[in-house]
C-alpha cells in the first residue's frame, strides 16, 4: 500500500502509549502541528465508538477497545493520537513532538495477579475476568479408581507473530462517495462488514481489496489501525496510507498463545488413562478480543488423540496491561496438544513406561470414527496409531533409544532426547461456508473466484488445480481471483485452515456446475441431448458419448459462445458449508542437550501430518515446513516478555529470539492421507498442522534427555536458560 499510486495521499503515523497503564491528563500537539502540513487528532476529535470486532460468545463486551485511547491507556502501544502529514519522515518527527502528560497507574502484567482483581483495567466492569468457559465444578470422583495421577503446569508462552511484511493500509474516497480500502488482511469480506458497521455505512459503500500479503499467520485480522485509516480518508476527503514499522508491529500487532495450563491425568499402572482435568488461565492482553475466546477451542480439543473416558475443563480469560492476544497459527489448538502431550509423557515417566507404548494403549482406534470425545468434539476420520507407527519407523525409534541408552551409560555430557507428539486439531472449527465461482473465459480457460483468501498458502495453484481437474483443462489455463469485495460476491476469508475444505470444495462444485452448463451448450451446437454429452478430461473436449469424433474443445466452445454472445452461460457459483474436520499426525523430535550449559540442539524432526486427500503435496509439504518452524520457535526460541511495569523487553528482533532457517535443521515430512467424508475432495486443513505437532515433540524431547537427572519438566522455550534452571532445581 506504501507504493500504491494514490494522488495526493497523506501519511498516517500513530502516537502510541509509552506507559502500560496510565490516565491521560493532557495531549499537547502544538509543537507537532508547527511542522509543515501536520495535523494531529485525538479521541476528542473522534465521532466513533468502541471498535466492534465480531462478538465472541461468552466474552464480556464491556472490555472492547476504543479506536483511540479515551482518558486511559492500557498497554504500551495503545494509540493516543494520530499524526497526519505529507510524508513518513515528517510524520515520525511530528509524532515525537506530541507531548503526552500521563498519570501512571499500577500495571498488572501477570494473569495470576490480574485474576486477583486488585488492579482493574476496567473499573466500571468490576473485574479483570473477561470470559469463563467449561465448568468450575470439580467432580470429587473424577480420579476415582485410578492407580496413578500426575499433575503439572505448562505455560504456553506469549508469541509475537512476526510476519516479515508488517501491516499496511490505504484508503480513498471515490467521487461516488464509496470508500476503497486496501488492507493487508486475511478476511476482506468480513473486514468490509466490520468497517461498514463501525463507520455507520451501508456495506455497499465499502470496497475492500486484499493485495498480496507477506504473511499473516492469523494475526492480520481487521484491527483499530485499519479502521482509523478508512475513517481518516472519509473525514479528510483525501487518500491516506499507513505502514507499520517493525517495532510497532512487535507491540501493536496482536500476540498469540499466553495461556497457563494446569493438568491432572489419572490412570492405571498398565498405562490406561481414565481421567483428565484441565484448567486454563488465558492472558487476553489489554482488551477482550479473540484471545479471550480461544480457551474454548483448547477445551474442545482437550482429549487429543486419546479415548479418555472422563474429562473436566475450566478456563478463565483475564485482561492484563499487555498487547491484546488474538489468533496466531493454531489459535487455541496448539495449547491443547502441548498440554495433553506433556501430561501423557509425565504419566509415562511416572509409570516407567515407554511414552510410545502409553500412547498406543490409549489411542481412539481407527475403526471408531466418527468419534465423540468426552470434551464434546466429533472427530470425522483418523488413524492415530497408524501415524505414530509411521513416524517411529521413519525416525528409527528403536535405534535412537539404543543410542540414548548408550549415552546414559557413558554419563555423556551431551545427552540424547527423543520426543513424541501425537496430535489432532480442528479445521473449519465453526462449520462455516465458503463461496466459489467458475467462469469460462473467451480463450477457453477458466477463472475461479473464491471468497477465501491466500496470504502465502498458494490457493492460486491449488484452487486452479481443483477446477482444472474437473474441467479437463491444463492448470495454466485457470486463474484464481480473490480478495476484492467488488469482484467476489461474498466470502468468509482465511483462518483456522479452512480454505481448502470449504473454499476448494466450493470451487469444485462450481466447476462441476459449469461443466453441466457447457454440456447443454454443446448439445445445442451439436444438436444432441445434453445427457449424451461427455467430457474427455485428458484433452479438455466435450463430445457425444460413444463418438469422440463429434465434439468441441473448450477453446472452440468459448470462441463460438463468444461470437453468439452466449459465453455468459458458462458461469456458475456455489456456496459450500460443512462440519469441521480433524487433521492429525505424529511428530518425533530428536535433540541433543548439553547438560553442563543447557544448550539444546534440534537434530531431527520427523513429521507425519495427515490432512486427508492432498490437492498439491508439494504445497502441503511447504505448509508443514513453515508450520514446523513456528512450532519449533515456540519450543526452543521465542518468548515475548514484559517487565513488572508492563514495558516490553523483547520488542525488537534483537531481543526477540525469532529463529532463521540457519537455526533450524531440515525437517523430514512423511505423507499420510486419510480422507474425510465431509467434502468431495476428501481434504482437511494443513496450514497449521506443523505448528501444532512440532512444539510438544521438541518439548518432550528436551525433557526426555534430562530424565536421568530427575527433571520432570522444562519451561517453554525449552532452551539454554530454562534447561539450566530445570537441571539446577532437580539437583537441589
Ligand atoms: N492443501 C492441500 N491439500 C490439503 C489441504 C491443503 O494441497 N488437503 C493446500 C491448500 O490448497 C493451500 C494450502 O495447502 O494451498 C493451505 O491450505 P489449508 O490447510 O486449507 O489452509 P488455509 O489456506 O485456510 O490457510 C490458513 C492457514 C493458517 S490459519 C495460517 S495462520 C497460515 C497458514 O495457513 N498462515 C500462513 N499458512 C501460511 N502460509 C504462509 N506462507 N503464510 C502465512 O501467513
Amino acid at each position: 500500500m506504501e507504493n500504491l499510486a494514490l494522488e495526493g495521499a497523506l501519511t498516517v503515523t500513530f502516537v502510541r502509549s509509552l506507559f502500560a497503564h496510565a490516565n491521560i491528563v493532557d495531549v499537547d500537539a502544538t509543537a507537532a502541528e508547527a511542522l509543515p502540513n501536520v495535523q494531529v487528532l485525538t479521541a476528542a476529535d473522534m465521532d466513533l465508538g468502541v471498535f466492534g470486532p465480531p462478538p465472541f460468545p461468552g466474552v464480556n463486551p464491556g472490555m472492547g477497545r476504543p479506536l483511540l485511547a479515551v482518558d486511559r491507556v492500557r498497554f504500551v502501544g495503545d494509540i493516543i493520537a494520530i499524526v497526519i502529514s505529507d510524508d513518513r519522515a515528517t510524520g515520525a518527527d511530528a509524532a515525537e513532538l506530541v507531548s503526552v502528560d500521563y498519570d501512571p497507574l499500577p500495571a498488572v502484567v501477570s494473569p495470576y495477579e490480574a485474576a486477583k482483581d486488585e488492579v482493574l483495567l476496567f473499573p466500571e466492569v468490576g473485574t479483570n475476568v473477561a470470559a469463563r468457559f467449561g465448568s468450575p465444578e470439580h467432580d470429587e470422583k473424577l480420579f476415582g479408581g485410578c492407580d496413578v495421577a500426575v499433575s503439572g503446569t505448562l505455560v504456553s508462552q506469549r508469541m509475537a507473530p512476526c510476519p516479515l511484511e508488517p501491516r499496511s493500509a490505504a484508503a480513498e474516497l471515490g467521487p461516488d462517495g464509496r470508500i476503497t480500502a486496501w488492507l493487508s488482511t486475511q478476511t476482506p469480506h468480513q473486514d468490509r462488514m466490520v468497517l461498514a458497521g463501525t463507520l455507520g455505512l451501508d456495506p455497499a459503500q465499502v470496497r475492500v481489496v486484499g493485495p498480496d500479503v507477506g504473511g499473516g499467520f492469523g494475526a492480520k485480522m481487521l484491527n483499530v489501525e485499519e479502521v482509523l485509516v478508512v475513517w481518516l480518508a472519509r473525514r479528510l476527503g483525501r487518500p491516506v496510507r499507513w505502514t507499520e514499522t517493525r517495532s510497532e508491529s512487535m507491540v501493536a500487532l496482536p500476540h498469540g498463545r499466553a495461556a497457563r495450563l494446569e493438568f491432572t491425568l489419572g490412570g492405571m499402572r498398565d498405562g490406561k488413562v481414565l481421567a483428565y482435568r484441565l484448567e486454563v488461565l488465558q492472558d487476553c492482553g489489554a482488551y477482550a478480543v479473540l484471545g479471550a475466546f480461544l480457551p474454548n477451542l483448547t477445551g474442545l480439543m482437550a482429549s487429543g488423540v486419546y479415548a479418555i473416558p472422563r474429562i473436566e475443563f475450566e478456563s478463565r480469560s483475564v485482561v492484563t496491561n499487555t498487547t491484546p492476544i488474538s489468533a496466531f497459527r493454531g489459535a487455541g489448538r496448539p495449547e491443547a496438544s502441548q498440554v495433553i502431550e506433556r501430561a501423557i509423557d509425565t504419566f509415562a515417566a511416572e509409570l516407567g513406561m515407554d511414552p510410545a507404548e502409553v500412547r498406543r494403549r490409549n489411542f481412539i482406534p481407527a475403526d471408531a470414527f466418527p468419534h465423540t470425545t468426552a470434551s464434546h468434539a466429533v472427530y470425522d476420520s483418523g488413524d492415530y496409531e497408524g501415524a505414530l507407527e509411521l513416524a517411529l519407523r521413519s525416525v528409527g525409534y528403536d535405534e535412537l533409544r539404543d543410542e540414548q541408552r548408550h549415552r546414559r551409560e557413558q554419563a555423556a555430557t551431551t545427552q540424547l532426547g527423543i520426543g513424541i507428539s501425537c496430535y489432532v486439531e480442528i479445521t473449519n472449527g465453526i462449520a462455516e461456508s465458503e463461496f466459489g465461482e467458475v467462469e469460462i473465459t473467451p480463450d477457453g480457460g477458466a477463472i475461479v473466484r473464491t471468497g477465501s483468501f491466500s496470504h502465502g498458502q498458494g490457493h492460486e495453484t491449488t484452487f486452479a488445480m481443483i477446477a482444472a481437474e474437473r474441467l479437463g483443462l491444463p492448470v495454466e489455463k485457470v486463474t484464481v481471483h480473490k480478495g476484492d469485495t467488488d469482484e467476489i460476491a461474498k466470502g468468509t476469508g482465511t483462518y483456522g485452515s479452512k480454505s481448502t475444505q470449504i473454499g476448494g470444495a466450493a470451487a469444485r462444485l462450481a466447476a462441476d456446475d459449469v461443466l453441466e452448463l457447457a454440456k447443454q451448450l454443446v448439445a445445442d451446437y451439436l444438436e444432441a441431448s445434453p445427457a449424451d454429452i461427455v467430457l474427455d478430461p485428458a484433452v479438455g473436449r466435450l463430445h457425444v458419448a460413444g463418438d469422440p469424433s463429434i465434439g468441441i474443445s473448450w477453446a472452440d466452445l468459448a470462441s463460438r459462445a463468444s461470437a453468439d454472445e452466449r459465453l455468459a452461460e458458462l458461469k456458475a457459483e456455489h456456496e459450500f458449508q460443512a462440519a469441521p474436520t480433524f487433521p492429525f499426525g505424529a511428530h518425533v523430535a530428536v535433540v541433543e542437550v548439553d547438560t553442563e550449559t543447557g544448550r539444546v540442539e534440534l537434530r531431527r524432526l520427523v513429521a507425519v501430518d495427515d490432512a486427508g486427500t492432498l490437492i498439491n503435496p508439494l504445497i502441503a509439504e511447504g505448509q508443514v515446513h513453515g508450520g514446523i518452524a513456528t512450532g519449533v520457535a515456540q519450543a526452543l526460541y521465542e518468548n515475548f516478555v514484559y517487565d513488572d511495569d508492563g514495558n516490553p523487553l523483547t520488542g525488537t528482533f534483537v531481543g526477540y529470539a525469532f529463529p532463521s532457517s540457519a537455526d533450524l535443521p531440515s525437517w523430514e515430512a512423511v505423507e499420510m492421507e486419510t480422507p474425510t467424508p465431509l467434502n468431495a475432495l476428501g481434504a482437511k486443513g494443513i496450514g497449521e498442522s506443523g505448528t501444532i505437532g512440532a512444539t510438544p515433540a521438541v518439548h518432550n524431547a528436551v525433557v526426555d534427555a534430562l530424565t536421568p537427572f530427575g527433571v520432570r519438566n522444562v519451561d517453554l522455550p525449552a532452551n539454554g536458560e530454562n534447561v539450566w534452571r530445570a537441571l539446577r532445581e532437580a539437583k537441589a
